[in-house]
C-alpha cells in the first residue's frame, strides 16, 4: 500500500460526501498518482465501514465492467467489484430522483442470489451455478462521482464502482434449466429499444463474474456469504437517463423490471 490510514480515511469521507450530496469531483489519482490497487479497495472498504457505522445495511455485492461493451465504453480491460446499499434499492416500477444523483446511467444485469457461501481461490462457474439459489433481472443505476465520468480504474474502485441505485424484479428462476449465455436482453427507454444483448456478453457466461468476485474476495481472506445478492455486471453499455425517462428491462424467460426517473 502506498497511502497511509489517514489519507485513506480522508479520501473515503470525500467520496462518500460527493455521493450523498450529489457533487462531482476530479478523479482522486490526479492528486495521489502513486495509489495502488490495495489502496483503492481500502478506500472502498472504508466507505462501506462508514455506511454500516452510521446504521446503513449492505444490500448486496456487484461486479462491474464485466462486458466487452462496458470495457470498451470506459476504455478499461479488467472487471471491478463493489457493494450496493439498502437505500439504493428501488421497488419494481418505482421512482429514482435525479436530484439525488449527478449524471445517472442504467445498465441491464442478470442478478444472482446465492444459497451457499463461495470462497476463492479456484472458484469456477460450476461451483457458482451449484451454489446459486436463483437468478432475477436487475437494472443498476450507476452514477460515477467523477466529473464527466472521467476516471481510471483505481479511482472507480475507490468510488465503490459508481454504485448508486438498483431495482430487481421479474421472475426468480433456478439456473438448472437455463442457459444464461443465450438469454436475450432488451432494455427500453420510453418504449424505444436502446440496448440489446445476451448473457454471454458478460465474460462469456455471467457466472464467471461471480467466480471472479469469489476469487477476488478469497485473495483478501473474505467470501461471498450464503444469501448474498450479486449484480453480475452490465450486459450492454450504460445508457444515460434524465428526469421523465421510463426504463424497462426484459430478459428472456426471466420477465421484466422497470423504473422511472423523476
Ligand atoms: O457497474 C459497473 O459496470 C461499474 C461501472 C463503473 C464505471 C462506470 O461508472 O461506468
Ligand atoms: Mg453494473
Amino acid at each position: 500500500m502506498k497511502l497511509d490510514k489517514a489519507t485513506i480515511a480522508k479520501l473515503a469521507e470525500h467520496l462518500e460526501n460527493c455521493e450523498l450530496r450529489a457533487q462531482d469531483t476530479l478523479k482522486i489519482t490526479d492528486e495521489y498518482p502513486e495509489m495502488d490497487w490495495d489502496d483503492a479497495y481500502a478506500i472502498q472498504d472504508e466507505i462501506r465501514r462508514r455506511k454500516v457505522a452510521s446504521g446503513g445495511r449492505i444490500a448486496g455485492l456487484k461486479a462491474g465492467l464485466t462486458s466487452f461493451a462496458k470495457m470498451k465504453q470506459m476504455g478499461v480491460e479488467t472487471p471491478v467489484f463493489g457493494f450496493v446499499t439498502d437505500y439504493g434499492a428501488v421497488p419494481d416500477g418505482g421512482e429514482v430522483k435525479v436530484s439525488e444523483l449527478i449524471h445517472p446511467k442504467v445498465e441491464p444485469e442478470i442478478v444472482f442470489v446465492m444459497k451457499r457461501a463461495l470462497k476463492g481461490p479456484g472458484c469456477h462457474i460450476g461451483e457458482v451455478l451449484s451454489a446459486t439459489d436463483f437468478v432475477i433481472p436487475g437494472i443498476e443505476v450507476i452514477d460515477s462521482r467523477y466529473r464527466d465520468f472521467k476516471f481510471d480504474l483505481k479511482s472507480v474502485i475507490a468510488d465503490n464502482t459508481s454504485a448508486a441505485r438498483f431495482v430487481l424484479g421479474g421472475r426468480m428462476r433456478a439456473v438448472a434449466d437455463l442457459d444464461l449465455r443465450t438469454l436475450g436482453v432488451v432494455m427500453e427507454k420510453n418504449g424505444e429499444v436502446v440496448a440489446l444483448g445476451a448473457g454471454a456478453a458478460v465474460l462469456g457466461h455471467p457466472a464467471t463474474a461471480i467466480a471472479m468476485l469469489a476469487n477476488h474476495l478469497g485473495a483478501r481472506g473474505q467470501e461471498i456469504p450464503a444469501g448474498a445478492m450479486i449484480m453480475s455486471g452490465g450486459i450492454t453499455e450504460a445508457v444515460a437517463v434524465a428526469a421523465g425517462d421510463n426504463i424497462t428491462l426484459r430478459i428472456q424467460h426471466l420477465g421484466s423490471v422497470s423504473l422511472k426517473f423523476v
